[in-house]
């Protein structure tokens, strides 16, 4: 299993739009842990993930889709991540 580790620190977002690798069918995890009251929106599957500041949490998805999805914050609005599901 797959997992992509987040973290929202100090206005900052880490990974800072990787491209993530993955296959059609296959499960996969996010990790994350924030120091702020944020969300962690992935985009194409309609999930928005509302995460508050302190807090840890893992969500798993599956990826059920081809395509090439953008994961990001909203508070500030930056691109952590690119799913690329083939
Ligand atoms: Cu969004």
């Amino acid at each position: 299993m797959t997992t992509i580790t987040i973290e929202l620190a100090n206005g900052k977002v880490s990974p800072n739009g990787s491209r993530i690798n993955l296959t059609k069918g296959q499960t996969f995890v996010l990790d994350i842990t924030s120091d702020r009251d944020d969300q962690v929106h992935v985009h194409g599957f309609d999930k928005a993930i509302g995460v508050k500041a302190g807090q840890h949490l893992t969500v798993e998805m599956t990826a059920d889709r081809t395509g090439r999805y953008e994961v990001e914050s909203h508070h500030p609005e930056l691109l952590i991540a690119v799913l690329q599901i083939r």
